[in-house]
């Protein structure tokens, strides 16, 4: 509890990181709108874009081509200099590390940091943080914001708050006039389909979330309820994990014009699913599940998984298994835009139950099946009663 009460947490998020990137390194599109993924004229996504782009409504996952009718005239990098991203990415952490080993990164440009105690002897986790942001721009001439505060979803909240370039403090004083007003979109775990089933519900802001007791809340949203009832009250115990474990590996690929052919859907997850295969043994990864994923023509996503008691042995059972899924699935009399294919549950990361379950046979465990995905399920949440005045810590 006092360990709770006390933590200091920086979240640091670089501005518009891989459009960044580039503007730095070809001085002639600073102040220029540029976007970052795909082509124009085919099918890709938009990766990201620099805030001038934003301007006209440019944003991460739009359609190329829907970002080049708004802007014809941004600069279009098809070509992402992933290296140079992670050359900056890694400085970026080394400077991190000079002021904690607590650090969690959650992507190449954004990492949770505990900075109760610190390497700079800091006692201020505002101050660490201007240094933070102050270091790596001086270090890679790029700017970061950052967010501060007592847990991970506020430090992340406010990291988000005043971008570009900015930094957002919540005190545990702030927090709770802070979270009356914030939109649960906002919320860690609430993805869109989520909050549109919250606002039927009457909950739009984290005020009208508190309202509710816990049981209806665990009645209307299952096993998330007791996670949202403890975010609205700026409740969030998650530690800062310095590793994580990679829980799946997988690719994905959109066509470029969708797909209804069967037998051309069927040898192209082949082939994707012999290409995580050789990824999945150069990384010496085994996995229990499979996942394949597929977006129809109307951007209607689903996937299909299948766990096995034991790792899946060989390269014919991946690929079998990735086949019979997309059977399941309405690829052949729909149009496909997008199919993917991933391994997870990988041997080595179980807990001890599952490792005795390895002494089974390689049988088949679970059918799961999702049609909307982005309906991520949380951190496994409790309440915690003596939490229950959350706003008594300081920042
Ligand atoms: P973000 O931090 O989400 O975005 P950003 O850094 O570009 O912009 P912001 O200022 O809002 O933080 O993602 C970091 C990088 O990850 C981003 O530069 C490109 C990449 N990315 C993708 O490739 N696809 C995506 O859908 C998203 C969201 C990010
Ligand atoms: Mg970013």
């Amino acid at each position: 509890m006092a360990e709770v009460a006390t933590r200091k947490i920086i979240h640091v998020d670089m501005d518009a990181f891989f459009a960044a990137v580039e503007q730095r390194n070809n001085p002639e599109l600073k102040g220029k709108p540029v976007v970052v993924g795909g082509r124009p004229d085919s099918r890709g996504v938009v990766s990201t874009c620099s805030y001038e782009a934003r301007v006209f409504g440019i944003h991460s996952a739009m359609p190329t081509s829907e970002a080049y009718r708004r802007c014809p005239h941004a600069v279009f990098i098809s070509e992402a200099d992933f290296g140079e991203y992670l050359r900056v990415s890694e400085q970026v952490r080394e400077i991190f590390r000079e002021v904690t080993d607590l650090i969690e990164p959650l992507s190449l440009d954004e990492a949770y940091l505990d900075v109760t105690e610190n390497n700079l002897y800091e006692p201020s986790a505002t101050r660490l943080a201007e240094w933070i942001r102050r270091r790596i721009f001086k270090v890679t001439s790029l700017t970061a914001s950052a967010g501060v505060s007592y847990n991970k979803s506020l430090a992340k909240i406010a990291s988000d708050w005043n971008k570009p370039d900015g930094l957002m403090v919540i005190t545990p004083e702030m927090a709770e006039s802070f979270l009356t007003d914030l939109p649960v979109s906002k919320f860690w775990g609430v993805g869109p389909v989520t909050a549109a089933r919250m606002k039927e519900a009457g909950i739009q802001t984290g005020g009208d979330m508190r309202s509710w007791p816990l049981w209806k809340l665990t009645e209307a949203f299952g096993k998330s309820g007791p996670w949202y009832y403890n975010l609205c009250r700026g409740i969030d115990e998650r530690k800062v994990e310095p590793v994580r474990v990679r829980k799946s590996l997988g690719k994905e690929r959109t066509f470029g014009e969708d797909v209804d052919d069967l037998p051309h859907l069927t040898e192209f997850l082949e082939k994707l699913s012999t290409t995580v295969w050789e990824e999945l043994e150069e990384r010496n990864l085994t996995g229990k599940t499979v996942t394949v994923k597929v977006k129809y023509a109307d951007f209607q996503q689903i996937t299909r998984s299948r766990s096995f008691l034991r790792p899946i042995p060989s390269h014919p059972d991946f690929i079998g298994t990735a086949l019979e899924l997309l059977g399941e699935t309405e690829a052949g009399s729909r149009p496909v835009r997008l199919v993917g294919v991933s391994m997870s549950s990988f041997a080595g990361n179980e807990t001890e139950d599952e490792t005795h379950q390895l002494s089974f046979d390689f049988g088949e465990i679970l059918n799961s099946r999702t049609g909307n995905p982005t309906l991520q399920a949380p951190p496994k949440p409790q309440v915690m009663e003596h939490l229950r005045q959350p706003f008594s810590s300081t920042c």
